[in-house]
Formats: C-alpha cells, structure tokens, sequence
C-alpha cells in the first residue's frame, strides 16, 4: 500500500510580510483520497496547517480532560464540553490550569505581549468586536502527546477550537452513539492560524419572514463553525417590525403582525433579543442590528399615521416589491420623524454591546435625492450620537454628511457597476471602511443552478442578481478586486446576507446558505491569493459530514465529491 505523507508547512514569516503562499497550497489536503475516505481537511484554509500522518494520532477516550488556562479559557472549555460531552457520551471533566496527559485536551489564554494583554482583555469584553485579528489568532497541536489550543484572547481559543472539531470524528458533532473502543481520533497536526479581516458576517432577514429566537440560535451555531464573527440582523423592513420598542410600541404590535405572503409574523422582547445576543457573545460573534431607514419602512409607517407625509397609515404590506415606502422629511413631520430616530436609536443601542448600529439606506426611491440626503443625515446623526460606528448600505454614501468613521456595505457586482463606486468610495472618503456583499457571489438568496426542490417540494430564492449562483461563484472572488481604488486597509470585511422573501424556515434558509456560505467565510478569514477550487470542494466534501452530524439542512450541489 502507498503511503501518503503530506507536509505542507507555510511559515509564519509569510503572514509577517503579507506575502503569503496561496491559501489553497496551506490547506493541508488535495482531493479525497484514492480509497473514497474523507479528507481531513478545515474551512476556512487556515493560514497555516501541517498534517503528520505518519505521526500517532490524538484520541480522545473517556479519561480524557479539558484543561482551561488563563483569563477566559474556562468558558471556551465549558462550551467545547458541552459539544463533545454530547457527541461521545464521556464525562469530560473541565479542570482549571495544570500540564495535559496525552489524552488531554489544553486551552490556554497567554498574554505574550503587550499587544497580546490589549487583545485578551478587548477579547474579554464579550459582546465587543473581540479585538480584531490579533484576538482571535490562535495555534493548535495535535497528536500522541495530547491536544493543545494556545491563544493571546479567549476568541482566539475559541476560533481554534472549530479547527479541532472539524479534524475529530463528524460524529463527535451530533448526539453520542457507540463510541468507538480506542477512541476518537483525529490526525496529528499543527496550525497556526489568523484571519485577513476583522468583520466575517452573516446576514438573517427576520423581517421578511420572522424567525423565532430557537431558530436564530441554530443559525448562530452552524456559521460559528466557520469562524464568522457578525451576525447581522435585518430586523426591520416593510413586511415587518420585529423587535419591540418600549416607546413606540405599536411597531410590534401592529408593525409585527404581517410578513411575506401573509404567513407567520412575530417579533423579539427585548430578553428574546438579549437571549440572540448572549448566545453569539459566548460564540465570539457580535450581532449588528440592522434598523432599514428612510426607505423599507412600510411596517413602522402602518403602525403610526404621524410618521407619514399625508398623516395617514398605510395598510401592511405582504408583497415582495422594494422601494415605495419612506419616512417623511417634510419639517412638518419633523418633530415625530426625529423624536422616533432617537428613541428607535438608542433603544437598540442599549441592546447592544458590539460596536456597530445598521441603519440601511437602501433602495429609497420614494423620496427626491434632496429629501434623501436629509433624511441621511438625521438617521446616522442620530445612530452616532449613541456612541455606535453606523453602518449603511452603499447608497448611503450620496451623502456628504456622514458621521466620520461611517461604514459602507457594497451590494453592486463582482464586476461593479458604475454608480455604486463613488457612493463606496464615499465612506473611504469620510473616514470609513467598506464591508463587501456584492450580490452575485455572497446573496445567499439567490437561486441554485438546477433551481432544486425542498423536502417540502418547494423552490427557493431569487435570480436577479444575474442569475443563479453556483459554488464557485461564489468562492471566485477577491475582496480587494472589486471596487477600484478600494485597497486592503479599506476594507473592514465581507458579508453574505440572506433575504428571506421566499424562506419561511430555519431549515429553508439553510438550505440556501449552505454550502455556498462556507465560500464567504473562507474569503473573509484564509490569506489572499489564488483559490485551488478542487481543493476548497474537498473540504466542503468533508464538512457536510458534520452537517449530517449535527442536523444542519445543506443541498449537495454539484461538483463537491460528497460522501456517499
Ligand atoms: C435587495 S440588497 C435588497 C433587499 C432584497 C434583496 C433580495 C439590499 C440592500 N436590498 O431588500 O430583499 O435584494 O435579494
């Protein structure tokens, strides 16, 4: 029998110069093997990985410990128990400092520099931006010897601990079976990991249909194995209010009601809301409330005639159209307009302890350009003075007024459109930073080539952003290459949204999400530089077996050699 003997170490002096060897060449695995087996293999491509397969495995068996060590660590171990506990049915036994067996499985939190000190106690603040890069970089060994995750922040460690899951057995994923008489193995390996960008999100449309917080939490799990960061809420459009406001409470009450096509409304108390938030927080993954203004507002303007130019509520909206409704901007609606800013504002300010506050900007086509720009500058006024970075979509930036420091979401193409490049340059311009989404690659809502059917026998999503999206589309872009003028420092991350339109469930969201939602999070998080497509469809192959595992919906596209 051929042996196989894999070695490919990239060096960190790499990621020091920036001049990193592609991250296809680090990901540690070629195709799947001559035999059929599953490829060990992690997504996102870490920056570095080296697989020993010569070398003795580590197993985890019913000795095994957890060992947490440092600042942070116990709640990161806790959490990893809580997963394998349930996936092997050992006692897994969570103990505070001191040296590993070779069963063992350490988590340490070391402060080795100054820096290092910053990005733990800013990775300690939990629900913050976790510290950027340097928080949540990490290393991982793995064999014989034992198991160790060493970080400078507990979202390091936690970030880590992803890569772990995804080398053990898939079945440590799901709820315990048979384990097997030597254990869980998972190869021997080293890697030492970091990512490009500080903002990794994924987008939920709760508006268009609301989902319940159990489903939202679900979410939260399957894109925390992909190391995203952000969870980006879209909480308010016209087909929906869902999240209660003490004062303006008719926003829920009446603005909550309806969703898409008339089926189920609902909306989140402010302990629902908080309940999201805690459980991303303990996740390492920071919720962005997204409140859509001036224009997708026909739910808020349904539920209070002051808000409107004629003084009179429109009936709710159940269709799938954009772009009729806006606040007013006339100074006779101003009194109502601004004290509603203020309040919507802090509101969802208090409810958040991550640094950023989404308030839309799109699609606004109800109002004159002047009206618009008016309106702009009230709303992120308002957003700023609560102490939040604001967030908008990429019209935003017609505005000239924008709180410095004001970042722009990009929705145009791959290949940009015209009009949408100086209104992203806009927020460079005004001291900001771009997060890209651009709609034919990272729309998670956009059809599937053979436009498949649910279990349920329906069809999903939408086609206007040039069609269907296949896998590699959407794993084919370069963040840097999309706008031009826009370079590395400007850009503060990647988004894949999905809008819910067409979605009615958890289980149909994921199934449009996955697996092209792995592509985003592995642009957002592995190094620049060419992608090896065969190479990244291997590694999705080997994912799926965890999404088996663990009940998360994905469709087999074609091209990936899954399992059988
Ligand atoms: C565009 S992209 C929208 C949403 C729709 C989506 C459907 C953007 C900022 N707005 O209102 O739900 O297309 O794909």
């Amino acid at each position: 029998m051929r042996r196989r003997t894999r070695t490919t170490r990239a060096r960190l002096m790499a990621a020091a110069t920036g001049l990193l060897v592609a991250a296809s060449a680090l990901a540690g695995c070629t195709g799947p093997d001559q035999n059929g087996d599953a490829v060990p293999g992690i997504i996102p491509a870490p920056t570095a990985f080296e697989l020993r397969e010569a070398d003795e495995p580590f197993r985890l068996t019913p000795d095994s410990r957890i060992i947490a060590d440092g600042p942070g660590a116990a709640d990161v171990a806790a959490l990893l128990a809580e997963t394998l506990r349930a996936g092997s049915g050992y006692e897994l036994p969570v103990v505070e400092g001191g040296a590993g067996e070779a069963a063992d499985l350490v988590l340490a939190v070391r402060e080795t520099t100054a820096e290092g000190a910053d990005a733990a106690a800013a990775g300690l603040d939990a629900g913050a931006a976790f510290g950027g890069p340097d928080a949540e970089a990490y290393t991982l060994e793995l064999g014989g010897s034992g198991a160790r995750i060493d970080a400078a922040a507990p979202a390091g460690l936690f970030r880590g601990t992803r890569s772990l899951l995804q080398l053990l057995p898939a079945e440590l994923s799901g709820s315990a079976g048979a384990a097997p008489a030597d254990g869980f193995a998972a190869p021997a390996a080293s890697v030492d990991d970091r990512p490009r960008f500080t903002y990794r999100g994924a987008m939920l449309d709760v508006a268009r249909h609301f989902l319940p917080v159990e489903e939202v939490l679900r979410y939260l799990d399957a894109i925390a194995l992909l190391k995203l960061n952000v969870l980006h809420l879209h909480l308010t459009d016209d087909q929906g209010w869902r999240l209660q406001i003490d004062a303006w409470p008719a926003l829920t009450e009446v603005g909550g009601e309806t969703s898409v096509g008339g089926e189920r409304g609902g909306f989140y108390t402010k302990d629902d809301y908080r309940r999201i938030v805690e459980h991303a927080a303990a996740r390492f993954i920071t919720v962005v409330p997204e409140i859509d203004l001036p224009g997708h507002t026909n739910a808020a303007l349904s539920a209070y005639p002051e808000l409107n130019c004629d003084g009179v509520a429109p009936a709710p909206y159940q269709g799938i159209e954009v772009g009729f409704s806006s606040l007013c901007a006339s100074p006779e609606r101003a009194e109502a307009t601004d004290r509603f800013l203020a309040d919507v504002t802090r509101e969802v300010a208090e409810l958040t302890p991550g640094p950023w506050l989404h308030l839309g900007g799109d699609e606004s086509l109800a109002t004159t350009p002047e009206d618009y720009r008016d309106l702009l500058a009230r709303i992120t006024a308002a957003g700023a003075s609560t102490g939040k970075t604001v967030i908008g979509w990429h019209e935003m930036g017609a505005s000239r007024e924008l709180p410095r420091g004001t970042i722009g979401q990009y929705w145009s193409f791959v290949e940009a459109e015209d009009e949408a490049v100086p209104l992203t340059m806009s927020f460079v311009e005004q001291g900001g930073q771009v997060i890209l989404s651009p709609a034919d690659a990272a729309y998670l809502d956009m059809k599937y080539v053979d436009d498949p059917q649910t279990a349920l026998g329906r069809t999903l999503g939408q086609d206007w952003a040039k069609g269907p999206t296949t896998l590699d589309e959407a794993y084919a872009w370069e963040p840097a290459d999309i706008v031009p003028g826009l370079g590395e420092a400007d850009i503060l991350g990647v988004e894949a949204p999905i809008w819910t339109e067409t979605m009615r469930t958890i289980d149909e969201v994921e199934f449009m999400a996955f697996p092209r939602i792995t592509a985003i999070a592995e642009i957002g998080w592995s190094p620049a530089g060419e992608r090896d497509h065969e190479n990244f469809f291997a590694r999705v192959a080997s994912l799926a077996t965890r999404w088996d595992a663990s009940g998360t919906v994905y469709y087999p596209v074609r091209g990936v050699p899954w399992a059988d």
